[in-house]
């Protein structure tokens, strides 16, 4: 693979969508160790860490559309570990301390900025479980501390803590490790790094069907480009996993919805971290161009269309106007969706599956950017060793059969 230093994808976030840098796929080979399905962060990382840490290196990283071009490249880059449960806090916080030394790690900047993600508080019931996260989270050693309304406003200044507004705020929980990095080059910095250890990664090559023997057992792929055998699959295909994982006759319980995202026009900078509202289906960082970056809630019917209702970002920027009213005469300079898929527990899926061979890492919906590092590490340890990662064994796909959920609906801080 060719690319120039330069010559990132600009999609979502970074704009011009559907620009796309120039390069040679190497051709299918016939037959490899793993195929991972899904050219994203995730999918990227699995490879990556496949060849570095298990010396798995015949990999072929199957994209349908190009590299970081899904989820990757149209999310709002927030990193944070403040969730609820033991299980999540380990594999959050195992993704955290990746992104901290993850530039180093592939001699790429990442651009990994702990600038403080901070989560509102409007109301008795939002107060109550954001102290619950805060408590969970400090016996477990993760950062995390409330704020009263002034201290959260000392924290960023553009916030409105009025009372008289429709949603005063009562507080915020602020987790100071938390923070955003620069989604393009993660996905080209593990593209990067797994090109150097040999994986091919081959876009405009999309899965249509997983081939199996008559035990079973997977043996490969069918793709817009002819067949490709392999040992091993693991599905890493955000958004439309239910599609791929049915070719293997595996219904999953999973639901694709549309979340939107926008940016407004450049300014100097008036933000100094992130602001995350629940509540009221908003959130808002600004990036090193000087954008606002703006986020919504989900849309509430299932679509697979990547654009969304235009009435979700309407109620968003009524909630940031309401918020930050020196928004109210910025200008809007684009907006995208991305398909997230989403568990009943809103807690990823990561491991094994019945169909022997067949690996599957999904329902991270709207959550999954922060886990990049720590998904890849563990999935690649998973598929390598037939045996879950001990950070990942919480989060096969048998909790839907035994009943041990993991809710994170709370710490998932998007409104669904
Ligand atoms: P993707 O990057 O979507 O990669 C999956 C790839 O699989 C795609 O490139 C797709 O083309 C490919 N694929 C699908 N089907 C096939 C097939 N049949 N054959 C071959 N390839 C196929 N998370 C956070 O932690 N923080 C945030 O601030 C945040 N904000 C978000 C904002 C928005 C607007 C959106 C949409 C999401 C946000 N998320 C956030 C969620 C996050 O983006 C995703 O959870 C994460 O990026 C998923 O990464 P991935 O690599 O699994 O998926
Ligand atoms: O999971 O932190 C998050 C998030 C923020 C915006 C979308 N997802």
């Amino acid at each position: 693979m060719k690319f120039s230093l330069f010559s990132l994808l600009h999609q979502g976030l970074t704009g011009n969508q559907g620009w796309q840098p120039q390069w040679r796929d190497p051709a299918p080979k016939p037959a490899y160790d793993v195929i991972i399905v899904g050219a994203g962060g995730h999918g990227l990382a699995t490879a990556y860490y496949l060849a570095k840490e298990h010396g798995i290196r015949n990999i072929a990283v199957l994209e349908k559309g190009w590299l970081g071009g899904g989820n990757t490249g149209r999310n709002t880059t927030i990193i944070r570990s403040n969730y609820l449960w033991e299980e999540s806090e380990a594999l959050y916080e195992h993704s955290v301390k990746l992104w901290e030394t993850l530039s180093h790690e592939l001699n790429y900047n990442v651009m990994y900025s702990p600038r403080g993600v901070m989560m509102l508080a409007h109301s008795v019931h939002d107060v109550q479980v954001t102290k619950r996260h805060i408590h969970a989270n400090r016996l477990a050693g993760i950062d995390n501390e409330w704020l009263t309304p002034e201290q959260a406003q000392e924290f960023c200044p553009i916030l409105n803590i009025s009372r008289d507004i429709r949603y005063p705020i009562l507080g915020a929980a602020l987790q100071r490790r938390g923070g955003v990095a620069r989604h393009d080059a993660v996905a080209w910095g593990y593209a990067r790094g797994a090109d150097r250890l040999g994986v091919d990664i081959i876009q405009n090559c999309e899965v249509t069907a997983i081939r199996r023997d008559a035990s079973g057992r997977v043996t490969g792929v069918e793709t817009s480009r002819g067949p490709i055998a392999a040992r091993k699959i693991g599905v890493v295909a955000a958004g439309h996993t239910s599609v791929v994982m049915g070719m293997a006759g595996i219904r999953m319980p999973l639901e694709s919805f549309p979340l939107q995202a926008l940016v407004s026009e450049p300014v100097k900078p008036v933000m100094p971290c992130v602001v995350m509202s629940n509540t009221i289906h908003a959130y808002m960082s600004q990036s090193d161009k000087g954008e606002l970056v703006i986020g919504a809630g989900t849309d509430q019917y299932t679509s697979y269309s990547q654009t969304g209702g235009l009435h979700i970002s309407q109620h968003t920027l009524d909630a940031i106007c309401e918020l930050f009213p020196m928004t109210r005469r910025l200008r809007m300079l684009r907006n995208w969706g991305g398909i997230v898929d989403v568990t009943p527990d809103r807690s990823p899926i990561l491991g094994q599956t019945p169909v022997p061979g067949l690996f599957v890492n999904c329902g991270w919906g709207t959550g999954g950017f922060k886990a990049t590092p720590g998904s890849g590490h563990v999935f690649a340890a998973t598929i390598a060793r037939d045996e879950p990662h001990p950070i990942a064994a919480p989060f096969t796909l048998e909790r839907f059969t035994t009943g041990r959920l993991i809710d994170e609906a709370a710490a998932a801080a998007v409104a669904h």
